[in-house]
């Protein structure tokens, strides 16, 4: 008898930017991913609010997904996949955002990447919106900071669900709706919400992404605008189909005490707060929290935007299942001098006991047994499913093309045995998706050398690559483990 329940949705995670290249095929036009450059480790992407015929821009070609998916679907039903999650790319239905009509070419498009899972019995999981929103949306209304982004949102939301309510049965809103939380300046605005400030839009230079502009008012009143869309995407799509599973989805950045110190352990609480409850409280319970309250008073934002109606709209629209990402854990302390991890992204301060990637990220499967207990404590009636978690590494292909990928094995294993841990304490879990289970370009620094997948693919950051794919070990191994329902993980 396996731990994991017989219906357990086994599987990988994309993003439509991330690897369909064909950027502006079919009628598509620009999004925000498309106008920014690689970086890496040590260097912030960047952003020229024009196009640069000399740059090379990894989501212009990514790794051909568009014109791919068939081989690629082929391969994960190979593994044994019961669920594929990707995003639909607002772009390619909707190319400026508030076109008068849809567009047919891109409604084909995932027509028929949709009919090939259902051909192979995969179940599809759909995000609406994954850090893809057209740029014509935030250089002409100001992103979700504009109340028409919450129609012109909605309508592309229905036009999708409609179309294909035979073939889709899992959505989820936003993708990491909570990332403008942890980084209020720059990226998580821009990813999340489409915002930039104007005089970073009229900018003649290349601006790293970590020195966007950003405003806190703005931000909160954008990411108002954005509960309020999913709220309304939610009820909107049960009534296209009742049987609908409509989730949310947190980037999940857990948080430790870096010491006992009682004042580390309030610390902690007002972090995890923040970057982790709030969204997800308003998007299961339907009601902004009451620390939330607390914080908009302290900080003096004027919080007139949340109206009487938008409340009631947020308690009709709670969402069916929650669902997040889970990489690493970090530590939260008040006491000065502390070490902080290093990486693409300094999210708190180091932990002792835990080593990291490559990029600085700490690993922590026993983490993700502690957050799953915790998040079933919190939502004791909502499903959880984890839509991603991988392990970004430097692969090498050896002489005979194999690739020896034991390091990202032992990642997803020990995250597997602590899912078991938590199905065994009674959690409410019904899927596990890893990110990038085809390598594919990395949203922190768009390298194509930050590799996820189980299947590599011949494509680098020099835009050199022929996009041939192949299988690493770890290939096989998560086949196995699949097919044994989890059982298996040697
Ligand atoms: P990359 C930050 C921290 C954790 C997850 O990230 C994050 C981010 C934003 O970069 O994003 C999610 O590619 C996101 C994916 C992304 C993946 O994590 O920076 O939903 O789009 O690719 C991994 O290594």
């Amino acid at each position: 008898m396996s731990t994991f329940p017989e219906t357990f949705l086994w599987g990988g995670a994309v993003a439509a930017n991330q690897c369909e290249g064909a950027y502006l095929e079919d009628g598509k036009k620009l999004s925000v991913p498309d106008m920014l450059l690689g970086g890496d480790v040590n260097t912030p992407r960047t952003l020229l609010p024009r196009q640069d015929a000399t740059a090379f821009y990894p989501s212009h070609e990514a790794i051909d997904f568009y014109h791919r998916y068939k081989e690629d679907i082929a391969l994960f039903a190979e593994m044994g996949f019961k669920c594929f999650r990707l995003s639909i790319n607002w772009g390619r239905i909707f190319p400026d955002g508030d076109d008068a009509e849809p567009n047919e070419a891109g409604l084909a498009f995932y027509d028929s990447v949709f009919d090939e899972c259902r051909k192979h019995g995969i179940e599809p999981l759909v995000t609406l919106c994954h850090y893809e929103i057209p740029w014509n949306i935030v250089t002409k209304y100001g992103g979700f900071s504009n109340r028409k982004v919450i129609d012109l949102f909605v309508r592309y939301a229905t036009t999708v669900m409609e179309r294909y309510k035979d073939k889709v049965k899992y959505w989820l809103t936003f993708n990491e709706i909570n990332v403008p939380m942890m980084d209020m300046g720059g990226i998580g605005s821009l990813y999340g919400l489409g915002i930039m400030e104007e005089e970073d839009i009229q900018s003649d230079h290349r601006i790293p992404l970590t020195e966007l502009k950003g405003n806190k008012q703005r931000t909160f009143e954008a990411l108002h605008n954005e509960f309020v869309a999913s709220a309304l995407t939610v009820r909107a799509g049960h009534e296209i189909n009742p049987d609908f599973m409509i989730g949310n989805m947190i980037a999940h950045m857990t948080n430790y005490p870096l010491t006992p110190d009682p004042k580390d352990m309030l610390a902690c609480l007002d972090v995890d707060n923040m970057c982790n409850n709030f969204c997800g409280d308003v998007q299961v319970r339907g009601e902004y929290p009451a620390y939330m309250w607390r914080y908009f008073r302290n900080e003096g934002i004027d919080t007139s935007f949340i109206t009487e109606e938008d409340k009631a709209i947020l308690k009709e629209g709670t969402v069916d299942m929650y669902t997040f990402s889970y990489y690493m854990t970090n530590c939260v302390t008040v006491h000065e001098g502390a070490e902080m991890t290093g990486g693409n992204m300094s999210l708190g301060a180091k932990n002792p006991y835990l080593k990291a990637s490559d990029w600085g990220w700490q690993i922590d499967p026993d983490g993700l047994r502690y957050t799953l207990d915790t998040l079933a404590g919190r939502y004791p009636n909502t499903p959880l499913m984890v839509v991603e978690n991988g392990f970004g590494a430097f692969d090498k292909v050896e002489e005979d093309g194999s690739i020896h990928d034991q390091y990202r094995i032992d990642y997803f294993r020990s995250h597997i045995e602590a899912m078991a841990e938590a199905l065994k304490d009674g959690v409410n879990l019904i899927g596990y998706t890893t990110w990038g289970p085809i390598d594919l370009v990395s949203a922190g620094t768009g390298q194509y050398a930050k590799r996820y997948g189980f299947i590599y693919v011949d494509r680098h950051d020099d835009g050199t690559g022929d996009f041939s794919r192949k299988k690493k070990d770890s290939f096989d191994w998560y086949k196995k483990v699949i097919a044994s329902n989890g059982e298996d993980l040697d």
